[in-house]
């Protein structure tokens, strides 16, 4: 046992206390059928809870985390701190990037000795822990050799460094019976088209996450491979801007029926959209995967991975996964991290349980407007038309049948009111 959470106790489901606890977050309370815990499967973001100094562009650490430093001794206190966080929350997953678990080498060779050895520590402590894997992933947009992309970069040599990774970082995923494994292109992308040739990087990708799934097929990982949209951040522009793009691109590579979507809330507002567009997109798409639950501050514009707090947003996200049939191998990731001047324990336990809670009542009001129905009726009885036989022949038809039907005045369209308020003043009913 460290001595980092001293004070504090596992939380409870206590909805009247005024104390550290789920006010609404109950794992066990049964809806529609099936456990709050299996139902959202929250997991934690190990990079932004352990390994984030609390930096911005004006200013530099403000965490003085004692596992900060790069020994393995170091690397293994902040694993015993996580997991006592992860006791704490009742969480039942966590993720990780390869370089937020192990220090960094003076080689290749070196940093994957120091990672392989701390996923066996992790294992170690998984067999006496309840919180697995929700996924593993790569780093592959901090160190500066990838500042120019990984799998696009216009160097070779990057792009076999940053396969070398992602196999290392998919066999430890699997290793540890990770859920699914992500890929996110955070420098897939580019600063300026002047000096890049965008058709040769977009193949490289494309091949990149090919070999991906060939590997994943090769050792026998039965997750599933997400990636992860993002318009732009750190690169200017990035290929795997939204939902609609990464699934263009999954068909030009072949890939579609192998890779899904790890959505994140911040990336779809950054896209122009909002959260339940990217979802439900996905959804119609059959690539629906897992989400990232962080928000940004609407008026920073930027990606801010603050804790979700907004109960009417998480309801109808949710809503969204819900009718996409709820997770299977996904789950609700905290992409999040502390403002930087909250730098007690406390506040990292506080942000989480919160978060917790936000969602959980934005998930019991998205299953009730569910059960309740009225909304989905709507839907259907706006679309009705489309259902009457008149309705149905007419995609089967062609423009010269229907000019002539309409021609003969048996068509004759009346304008009906889209009810939008109506149905805004119904969801306001449930959160
Ligand atoms: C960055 C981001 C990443 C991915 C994993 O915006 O969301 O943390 O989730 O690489
Ligand atoms: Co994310």
């Amino acid at each position: 046992m460290t001595d980092f959470f001293k004070d504090i106790s596992p939380l409870a489901y206590a909805p009247d206390s005024t104390d550290l606890a789920f006010r609404h977050y109950n794992p066990d309370e049964v809806i529609a059928g099936k456990r709050m815990e299996d139902h959202l499967r929250f997991g934690v973001a190990y990079w932004h809870s352990f390994a984030w100094p609390g930096g911005d562009p004006f200013g530099a650490e403000t965490f003085e985390r004692p596992w900060f430093g790069d020994t393995m001794d170091l690397a293994r206190m902040k694993a015993d701190v996580a997991f006592e966080m992860f006791d704490l929350l009742n969480v039942p997953f966590f993720c990780w990037h390869d370089a937020d678990i192990r220090p960094e080498g003076d080689s290749f060779a070196e940093s994957q000795r120091n990672f392989e050895e701390i996923i066996d520590y992790f294992g170690t402590k998984m067999e006496s822990s309840r919180t697995k894997l929700l996924w593993g992933t790569a780093n592959l947009f901090s160190h500066r050799r990838f500042m120019s992309g990984a799998a696009t970069n216009p160097d070779p040599e990057i792009f076999a460094w940053s396969a070398a990774t992602v196999k290392n970082c998919m066999d430890a995923t699997h290793k540890l019976n990770g859920e699914n494994y992500v890929l996110w292109g955070g420098r897939e992308g580019y600063e300026t088209l002047l000096n890049t040739d965008l058709k040769r990087e977009r193949q490289q990708a494309g091949r990149f996450l090919q070999m991906a799934v060939e590997y994943k097929h090769k050792i026998g990982f039965k997750g599933a491979i997400l990636v992860e949209p993002k318009p732009q951040e750190p690169s200017k522009h990035q290929y795997d801007f939204d939902v609609a793009t990464v699934y263009g691109f999954l068909k030009e590579f072949g890939l579609e029926g192998e890779v899904q979507m790890n959505i994140e809330q911040g990336h779809a507002i950054l896209a122009g959209h909002s959260f339940e567009h990217e979802l439900a997109l996905a959804s119609s798409l059959g690539i629906f995967g897992s989400i990232d639950m962080n928000r940004n501050d609407y008026q920073s514009g930027w990606d801010t991975d603050q804790f979700p707090n907004n109960v009417p947003e998480v309801a109808l996200a949710y809503y969204e996964v819900i009718k996409a049939g709820g997770f299977t191998k996904g789950g609700t990731n905290f992409d999040s991290k502390l403002r930087r001047q909250s730098l007690d324990p406390v506040d990292l336990i506080a942000a989480h349980a919160g978060a917790m809670d936000v969602c959980a009542r934005g998930f019991k009001a998205a299953a009730a407007m569910l059960e309740d129905g009225t909304l989905e009726e709507m839907r259907t009885a706006r679309y009705a038309g489309w259902d009457s036989a008149g309705g149905k022949a007419l995609l089967d038809s062609d423009l010269a049948t229907i000019a002539a039907q309409v021609a003969a005045g048996s068509i004759n369209p009346q304008p009906r009111s889209g009810r939008q308020e109506i149905l805004e003043n119904i969801v306001n009913r449930f959160v």
